[in-house]
């Protein structure tokens, strides 16, 4: 039978619970509603589904997150999987999953995403269906949006009528005061489908508070232990009960989707990358890290969290390390290299100072990730501003999918002394283009020498907000580039399609490194060839040829043991920003422990400048060219092209501005670059001006 109807029960009862609301929100509501509780991202109460789901301020949410709920329900539920279940006797469970933030938005607002079978972010054919669920307002209307939806929605096949199934959704929220409320907004919502005749059961997981790459994980390590479930089923012949299969596979299930099982991926992962780094430092310093001054260890990351829940999870993680390293201490001596508190482990492995936690103030609050990137400049929290002066330093956002890297360096004004001395400050920052280039130039160097480069290709999916002199400098050294839309799941998809091994970040430190099923697949294999052709090969050789031979074979099974533990580090559903520090914090060690200026000096970012515009209508704006240039409204490209010839009578290749509307605020973006800060300042405000005049 093939089918992807919800039924006709299911609908009426999921309707009528929607009018309820409808009519809740018309007794209580929206008498409420005022410029500010109003939604953030929408006109005329509308809530679009922007750049990551659903945003607005948390009041107006709680409509929205049943529907969520009841979407995710049916995603999960009518998911195709690539598990086979051969037996056709035990329920196959089928994840989804929805998220309750509002990533770097103010404290007030609040999102819901939703998240598909796979761990991904939900595909962008549901996009206007969900939009359509989502602000219905009437019986006809709703209708109308559960066809739209249902249409989508993969066929089935299914072998018996009666076969039971359970749509299992996974939940979690960031730090934020609205998120619990939302959360069970979105279970009911999740309901809604269980039970009645819809013969599917739903199971709940609520994580609770958890980052959004954390729970984009459990519903793709849910996937995968269905899948390798079924795949180990299929070879052990006998049948077991119906129950005690269903019992055995939910445990799997349970295990693979908890904290400690996704902390423990990326922990391993870590240790494996930098294990060489470790040999290597018994054998001592090579000549480029002697030259180096700070060779021997990579000085502390201090880590600015947003107020957010990045400092809840980077704590976990930091015990699990403690865990690894007493465990291991037992069969030596203790590595511990000094004192470990709430918020400071320095140990051999690595060394993070947390700040900007959720009792610190209101999420993102003048810190996280989007205030350093945005304003150039450190935190600016009371109680942590000073600290980060002269340090190694991250960013993080307040759901902790972006990160990026700073460091402000504070010295005497020349000339001056004591008291009235004006300190001179050097902000540097390492946003999403340099993490790219670092991660992306690693990862060509370890496949060259595992003799992969040929097989595999690589490059760099980005946004127009990247730096002209980065797309400059990976043209130079020949990495290929693809620029996408704003939005991760549009250079996520970039990355996908044009590259075995996609690196793509937004420049706000939004990404990952991804790697297709088959990149993974010739690693492996690579791998398992290696080490049976070092085995042979070593009986054959003669005495003088192996010393040669096993210097490669070891650079070549180094390069694949790195690749497999890079591979092991990301997280693989999405952007995540602890598993990009512990990449990073790797790759920097296997560098020698490069010092933040050298990443830093890769290449000099031009000046930019980014600002918003409220506009009476910013969706007038109608955007080609990934965003670079408009359309709509006629003559606004014109007159962008023409600012940027200002006091300049040839084109200017370091000159680029664009604006484009946003999808997470009522604004419209605007975009400005230039050889020096000044013309970027006349340039945008000019800019501004014709948006304002264009738009109105
Ligand atoms: P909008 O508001 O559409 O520009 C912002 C970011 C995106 C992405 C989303 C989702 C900028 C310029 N834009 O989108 O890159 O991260 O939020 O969080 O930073
Ligand atoms: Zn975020």
């Amino acid at each position: 039978m093939r089918t992807k109807r919800i039924d006709q029960d299911t609908r009426r009862h999921f309707i009528r619970l929607c009018l309820l609301s409808e009519d809740d929100k018309d007794l209580h509501g929206r008498k409420e509603e005022n410029e500010e509780t109003k939604c953030s991202s929408s006109s005329n109460n509308y809530v679009s589904y922007g750049t990551a789901g659903f945003r607005c301020h948390h009041a107006a949410l709680d409509v929205i997150a049943f529907r969520c709920g009841f979407i995710a329900s049916c995603v999960a539920a009518f998911s195709r999987t690539n598990a086979t279940n051969n037996s056709n006797d035990a329920p196959i469970f089928t994840a989804a999953g929805i998220c309750v933030t509002a990533s770097h938005n103010e404290a007030s607002d609040n999102g819901l995403k939703i998240v598909d079978g796979h761990g991904n972010v939900l595909g962008e054919a549901y996009e206007r269906a969900c939009e359509m669920i989502c602000n219905a307002k009437t019986e006809a209307q709703l209708e109308n949006a559960l066809d739209c939806f249902e249409e989508k929605l993969p066929f089935l096949e299914t072998s018996r009528e009666d076969a039971k199934k359970t749509a299992v959704v996974y939940f979690g929220r960031d730090t934020r005061e609205s998120g619990e409320r939302l959360v069970e907004k979105a279970k009911e919502g999740a309901r809604a489908l269980g039970g009645r005749s819809s013969g599917v059961a739903v199971k709940i997981c609520d994580r609770g508070v958890v980052t959004t790459p954390m729970l984009h994980y459990f519903v793709y390590a849910h996937g995968k232990a269905v899948e390798a479930f079924y795949e180990n089923n299929k070879q052990q012949e006998e049948k077991n009960d119906e129950d005690a299969t269903e019992r055995s596979l939910w445990e799997k299930i349970d295990a693979a989707t908890q904290e400690l099982a996704y902390f423990k991926r990326l922990a391993v992962g870590y240790l494996s990358l930098i294990e060489e780094d470790e040999e290597k430092k018994k054998k001592g310093k090579n000549v480029v890290e002697g030259l180096r001054a700070n060779a021997t260890t990579l000085p502390p990351l201090h880590i600015d969290c947003a107020n957010g829940v990045g400092f809840v999870a980077f704590e976990k993680l930091m015990a699990l390390f403690d865990v690894i390293r007493e465990n291991s201490s037992s069969s030596e001596n203790s590595r511990r290299s000094a004192t470990t508190t709430t918020t400071t482990t320095t140990t051999k492995e690595i060394a993070l100072v947390l700040k900007n936690g959720p009792n610190d103030g209101p999420v993102n609050l003048n810190c996280g990730s989007d205030f350093v990137q945005k304003n150039q400049r450190a935190p600016e929290t009371p109680s942590t501003r000073l600290s980060f002066v002269n340090q190694r330093c991250a960013s993080v956002d307040g759901d902790c999918d972006r990160l990026v890297y700073f460091s402000i360096e504070e010295g005497e004004e020349e000339g001056k002394e004591g008291e009235n001395s004006s300190k001179k400050q050097n902000f540097m920052l390492c946003d999403g283009d340099k993490l790219s280039i670092l991660i992306a130039f690693f990862l060509i160097e370890q496949l060259f020498l595992a003799g992969l480069a040929h097989k595999i290709s690589l490059g760099i999916a980005h946004t127009a907000y990247s730096n002209g002199a980065f797309t400059k400098f990976c043209e130079k050294n020949g990495v290929e580039t693809v620029c996408a839309k704003t939005g991760v799941k549009n250079v996520h998809k970039a990355a996908e399609e044009h590259f075995d091994i996609g690196v793509y970040f937004e420049s706000n430190g939004h990404g990952t490194a991804l790697f297709s099923d088959e990149a993974v697949k010739v690693i492996e294999k690579e791998l398992v060839d290696e080490l049976t052709r070092m085995s042979v090969e070593q009986h054959l050789r003669k005495e003088e040829e192996k010393h040669i031979q096993s210097v490669i074979l070891t650079t070549k099974l180094k390069a694949l043991l790195t690749l497999k533990a890079t591979i092991q580090t990301i997280n693989p559903a999405i952007g995540d920003a602890i598993s990009s520090v512990l990449l990073i914090e790797g790759i920097l060690r296997k560098k020698g422990n490069m010092p933040f200026q050298e990443w830093h000096a890769m290449y000099r970012d031009l000046p930019t400048k980014q600002t918003k515009v409220k506009v009476r209508d910013r969706t007038v704006i109608e955007c080609f060219d990934s965003e670079r240039k408009c359309l709509k409204p006629e003559g606004l490209q014109q007159r962008i092209d023409e600012i940027l010839l200002l006091d300049s009578c040839v084109k200017n290749n370091n000159r680029r501005a664009f604006v484009r509307p946003s999808g997470t605020e009522d604004i419209v973006r605007v975009y400005v670059e230039a050889s020096d800060a000044e013309t970027c300042e006349k340039i945008s405000t000019k800019v501004e001006e014709a948006v304002i005049e264009f738009c109105n």
